[in-house]
């Protein structure tokens, strides 16, 4: 697939996304700045790899109008807002910058920023139980995906696996990522799949696929901690090693990073083999080792 067309497709997605996400928590409420701070968060330019991904999967089950799937896939964007939103907080790894941008506690405060994570992540579940065009057991799949993904053995476990002290082997620096990265990507398209009711040879490869995309984005992401531009990075360069965390950069090297990046991108795209029509995902993965955002 060349540029233009991933573009294309990317951004169609993609502005799909924003104008669904963009008609959330608009409504008039005596509570205070709760909205705002959850809008502030939700609209403020993330590159929705995660919904983007949950509609392709789908459209790839077979779910003719992928539409159809933008509650599925704006579910897990509000899930992975609120975990950034609660990431940042001064308890948790107290950053002042997100996307370029002040964090929302630093904007609207520490009770509320929290209390904006616990309202979109509740949220997230309404949205999956009222999709006008789903049907129950789509509904079920789902929530029982997000809910695995996110909860006490996943992506929380992995932030609890970062924040405290367990070591970092490449064992267990494996597992922490898995956990708070991977999951929540391999959702990603168990969404997708859900949505269409896909067939096990496409749940299979994409899900695969995205759990190594998932490793090399998170292998990426240590390497622009390091190497990254401060500015299209959109958060301070070197805060890991300020924050005192071991990375896979100081585990593999910056060359050893890039060369694991290529190699799971390049196992990622061969188990998409035996499924047709795979080439949007083939070029969202090289592109995605090649981000510098
Ligand atoms: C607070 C329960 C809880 C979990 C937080 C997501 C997370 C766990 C921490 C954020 C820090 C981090 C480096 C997480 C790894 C996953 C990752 C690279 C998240 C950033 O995802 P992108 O790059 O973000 O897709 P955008 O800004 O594009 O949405």
């Amino acid at each position: 697939m060349d540029d233009k067309l991933f573009e294309k497709r990317y951004e169609t997605y993609r502005e799909a996304v924003e104008a669904y996400l963009n008609r959330l928590f608009l409504g008039d409420y005596p509570w205070g700045k709760l909205h705002e701070s959850m809008r502030y968060s939700l609209l403020s330019g993330g590159k929705r790899v995660r919904p983007v991904l949950t509609l392709e999967v789908a459209r790839l089950g077979g779910l003719r109008n992928w539409r159809r799937a933008l509650p599925f896939a704006c579910a897990l964007e509000l899930v992975h807002t609120y975990s950034l939103i609660h990431d940042d907080l001064p308890c948790m790894d107290d950053d002042a910058l997100r996307r370029g941008k002040p964090t929302n506690h630093a904007v609207y405060g520490e009770t509320m920023a929290t209390l904006a994570g616990d309202a979109l992540q509740a949220e997230a579940y309404g949205l999956i139980a009222n999709a006008l065009k789903l049907g129950t057991r789509a509904k079920v799949n789902a929530v029982a995906s997000l809910s695995w993904a996110s909860g006490a053995n996943g992506m929380v476990a992995g932030q609890v696996l970062d924040l405290t002290d367990f070591g970092r082997d490449r064992w267990t620096l494996t597992m922490l990522c898995d956990k708070k990265t991977c999951f929540m990507i391999k959702c990603a398209a168990e969404l997708g799949c859900a949505a269409s009711n896909a067939s096990s040879e496409v749940c299979n490869a994409t899900q695969t696929y995205a759990s190594l995309l998932g490793l090399a984005f998170q292998i990426q992401d240590d390497l622009l901690d390091v190497i990254g531009d401060e500015e299209t990075f959109g958060k301070p360069i070197g805060s890991d090693k300020e924050e005192g965390k071991t990375t896979f950069v100081d585990l593999l090297g910056v060359d050893g990073c890039r060369e694991e990046v290529r190699r799971l991108t390049a196992e990622a795209v061969e188990a998409l083999h035996g499924v047709e029509d795979t080439a949007f995902l083939e070029r969202l993965a090289l592109n995605l080792a090649e981000r510098t955002k």
